[in-house]
């Protein structure tokens, strides 16, 4: 009979229930316990999500039936809890960013390496089904030779002087912010996606509000636009609300990157463009399954998921028949039945198909030389 595997989720801000739903669409795995700062709110949070036990972090260690902990809690906790968890034995699934320091994500590297359990960073973006796509299309010659990439990723929910969240604070966030949080996606999937190597940055940041009113009570990720104009404190903010990044790849080829948490209307748009010597491909996070593909000497395609039209490789993330849109909540789902595949054979692969602790290290260190760019006001090497 097949193991059910046993699961716990640390944080339920806006992407701990994410990683809850997405392990509930997929057979075999049972998430059996929740942990929060406090064992009220950790009782209150498993009443409401249906989760049978409620504990603190520690408490929750100590369980021996639990498999594997999901990190989703604020970015300054993810590398002393992803060591615990390690150490402890029992297999992670990190947020990203791993850490907020390079030397941290090292120490993690070598830990889970020791280890040998399953590490992984909820890089979901990768498991878009069409960006599977272009990934096998590009590796199949489809693109050609790349010469340039132009991607953006854009939201407006910290629009706003009195928009407020911990990612506003250094120390609970880290040194960077519109970068590390959404910039770590984008240039984790154009990596992905293209096969090539970013390997020098030039990086410009802009911080628009340089204060913002604070809430006086704690509010969540995305939840800021339910409040009213009720208490708050203005307080200095010293990370970036924008920031644009030349890149330099290792084709010898260039390309750029803006992001953005103050573009209005914006919700949650990454865009990429690879420009191609065969073709070039287009793909937008908030049409996620369409893409365009633009040539030179015949009319531009317009592709739309399906599983008949796709790479085998790529029509494997796919759920639903063509005409049948999925979206974020699927993107987990489907690198979670990868995860815990690894999981039922009680180690990490010799060469993981899911984004591992190593790409959580790549993307902070790009993330630093990508600040250190914006301090000196020129070039750095990755
Ligand atoms: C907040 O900006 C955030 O939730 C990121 O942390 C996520 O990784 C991304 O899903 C969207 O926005």
């Amino acid at each position: 009979m097949t193991k059910t595997i046993k699961a716990a989720i640390v944080g339920t801000g806006f992407i701990g229930p994410a990683h809850l739903e997405a392990l509930r669409r997929i057979p075999n795995i049972e998430v059996i316990a929740l942990c929060e700062v406090n064992q009220e709110l950790a009782e209150e949070k498993a009443k409401l999500l249906g989760i049978p036990n409620a504990y603190t972090f520690d408490e929750m260690l100590k369980q021996p039936e639990i498999d594997v902990v999901h990190i989703c809690t604020p970015n300054f906790l993810h590398y002393s809890q992803s060591k615990a968890v390690l150490e402890a034995g029992k297999h992670v699934v990190c947020e990203k960013p791993l850490a907020t320091k390079i030397e941290e994500a090292e120490e993690l590297v070598a830990l889970a390496k020791e280890k040998g359990l399953v590490n992984a960073v909820h890089f979901n973006l990768r498991y878009y089904p069409m960006v599977r796509q272009m990934k096998t299309m590009r590796e199949s010659g489809e693109l050609g030779d790349i010469y340039s990439i132009m991607g953006s990723y854009l939201q407006d929910w910290l629009f706003l002087k009195t928009d407020y969240n911990w990612r506003l604070e250094p120390d609970k966030s880290g040194d960077s912010r519109a970068i590390a949080d959404i910039g770590s996606h984008l240039l984790d999937l154009t990596e992905y996606v293209t096969g090539l190597k970013v390997t020098e940055v030039m990086a410009d940041f802009s911080t628009v509000h340089k204060t913002r009113l604070k809430p006086l009570k704690a509010i969540e990720t995305y939840s800021g636009k339910m409040l009213t104009e009720s208490d708050y404190e203005e307080v200095d903010i010293n990370t970036e609300d924008h920031a644009t990044v030349l890149l330099r790849f290792d084709n010898g080829n260039k390309g750029s990157v803006t992001v953005s948490q103050v573009n209005a209307g914006r919700k949650n748009r990454l865009n990429i463009e690879i420009a191609g010597s065969k073709s070039n491909f287009e793909w937008c996070s908030e049409k996620p399954n369409e893409m365009w593909i633009g040539k030179r000497e015949t009319a531009n395609q317009h592709l739309m998921k399906d599983p008949s039209l796709f790479t085998q490789e790529a029509a494997g993330l796919i759920s639903f028949p063509g005409g049948h849109n999925e979206g974020f909540p699927d993107t987990s789902k489907q690198m979670f039945k990868e995860v815990y595949a690894a999981v039922a054979e009680g180690k990490q692969p010799e060469t993981p198909s899911f984004p591992t602790f190593e790409d959580g290290y790549r993307e902070l260190l790009i993330c630093e030389r990508i600040i250190e760019s914006n301090k000196k006001q020129a070039w750095v090497k990755i």
